[in-house]
C-alpha cells in the first residue's frame, strides 16, 4: 500500500474583502482590537491595491503544482497531498492539520512559503503546527526550516534580476544600487542570535555573484505598526539616502517574499515607488515568483530532502 505523506504549506493568510480586514488585523495582533485610525489606514492599503490581496489564489496555484510536481515520476510506494494553512485566516494551520489526521496520513512535512527561517516568522508557524499536531496526537511531522539557498530559487531570482536590470539604460546603470529587501521584524530578535537577517544576506551575496553586481546593499521593508524597534534601515530611508549619494535608480529584489500580496503590491509598488519619484529615482522591483516551475522546484526539492533524511 502506498505511503501517505501529507505537504503542510503554509503562509501568511490574506483577508477574503474588505469587511474582513478587522478580523485579519485582530487576529495578527494576538486579539487586540486595532484602532479605528490603524483599521481605516490598513483598509486604505487593501483599497489601493484593488480591495484585495491575490495572496490565497497564488498560494492555491502553488499548491496544486507542488502536488503534481511531488508525484510526478514518483516511483517509490508514496503519494503527496498538499495541505494548505493559513497563519492568519482559514483554513488554518491547526484546520490543515485536522484535515490530513483526519484523511489519514502516515507522516507530514511542513515548509512555509518564505525561504529564510525567524524565530518570530517560521518559528510561529512551526510552533502551530505542532501544537495542531500534538493535540491530534499525530507525532510524524517534520519542517523545512529553511530553503533560502535552493538553486532553483536562487536560478528563478537571478532570471528575474536580468530581466529588470535590462530596463535601465547603460547610462542609469553607472549610478544604479541593487537593493534587496525582506519584512522587518523587531531589532529583539538579534539578542536571540537569529538565523534571519544573516540567511537573507546570504541569498542576497549570492544573487549579486551571479548577475555579477557588486553595487548592492539590502534594506528591511513594511516594518509593523508597534511601538518597539524594528530591524533597519528601512526601504524609504534607504531611498532617500541614495538619492542624496547621487544614485538615479533602484533595482529592489524582495528576496523574503515569494508571491504578490499587500507587502509587495502596496509598500514597494506604490509607496516605495512614490517615494522614488519624489527623489527622481528611477526604481523598478523584481516580479514575483509566484506560480514560478523553478519556485515549485525549489520547494520540491526542500520537501524531498527531508522525507529521505527521515528515509
Ligand atoms: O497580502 C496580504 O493580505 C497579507 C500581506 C502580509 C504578508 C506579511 C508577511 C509577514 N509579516 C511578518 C511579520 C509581521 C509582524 C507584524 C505584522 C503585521 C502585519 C499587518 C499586516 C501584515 N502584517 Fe505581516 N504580513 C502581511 C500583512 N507582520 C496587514 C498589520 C498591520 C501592519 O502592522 O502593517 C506585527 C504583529 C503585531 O502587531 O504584533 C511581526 C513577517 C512576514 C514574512 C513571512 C511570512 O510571510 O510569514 C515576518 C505577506
Amino acid at each position: 500500500m502506498d505511503k501517505h505523506i501529507a505537504v503542510l504549506l503554509m503562509a501568511y493568510g490574506t483577508p477574503a474583502n474588505l469587511d474582513e480586514v478587522e478580523s485579519f488585523y485582530i487576529h495578527i495582533r494576538r486579539g487586540r482590537k486595532p484602532t479605528k485610525e490603524q483599521l481605516d489606514e490598513l483598509i486604505g492599503r487593501y483599497e489601493a491595491i484593488g480591495g484585495c490581496s491575490p495572496l490565497i489564489e497564488i498560494t492555491h496555484q502553488e499548491a496544486h503544482l507542488l502536488e503534481e510536481a511531488l508525484n510526478k515520476h514518483n516511483t517509490g510506494n508514496v503519494h503527496f497531498t498538499v495541505y494548505i494553512g493559513m497563519k492568519h485566516c482559514a483554513p488554518f494551520i491547526e484546520d490543515a492539520v485536522s484535515q490530513f489526521v483526519k484523511d489519514g496520513a502516515d507522516a507530514a512535512v511542513g515548509i512555509v512559503l518564505a525561504p529564510h527561517f525567524s524565530s518570530m516568522s517560521v518559528g510561529v508557524y512551526e510552533r502551530e503546527a505542532n501544537e495542531a499536531a500534538l493535540a491530534q496526537n499525530f507525532s510524524d511531522l517534520s519542517f523545512v526550516e529553511s530553503w533560502h539557498l535552493e538553486p532553483s530559487l536562487l536560478d528563478a531570482l537571478e532570471e528575474r534580476l536580468r530581466h529588470e536590470m535590462g530596463k535601465f539604460s547603460d547610462a542609469e546603470k553607472e549610478h544604479l544600487k541593487l537593493v534587496f529587501s525582506a519584512h522587518s521584524l523587531p531589532r529583539r530578535i538579534l539578542d536571540q542570535g537569529d538565523p534571519y537577517p544573516e540567511q537573507l544576506l546570504e541569498t542576497s551575496r549570492a544573487l549579486a555573484l551571479r548577475i555579477g553586481f557588486s553595487d548592492w546593499q539590502f534594506a528591511w521593508q513594511s516594518a509593523g505598526r508597534t511601538e518597539e524597534p524594528w530591524l533597519g534601515p528601512d526601504i524609504l530611508t534607504v531611498i532617500d539616502d541614495l538619492a542624496e549619494a547621487g544614485y538615479t535608480a533602484v533595482l529592489d529584489c524582495p528576496v523574503g517574499f515569494v508571491s504578490d500580496h499587500l507587502e509587495v503590491l502596496y509598500d514597494l509598488d506604490i509607496e516605495a515607488q512614490k517615494r522614488a519619484k519624489v527623489k527622481q529615482i528611477h526604481f523598478e522591483r523584481t516580479a514575483s515568483l509566484n506560480a514560478d516551475p523553478r519556485l515549485i522546484d525549489a520547494l520540491k526539492q526542500s520537501i524531498t530532502a527531508v522525507c529521505k533524511e527521515k528515509g
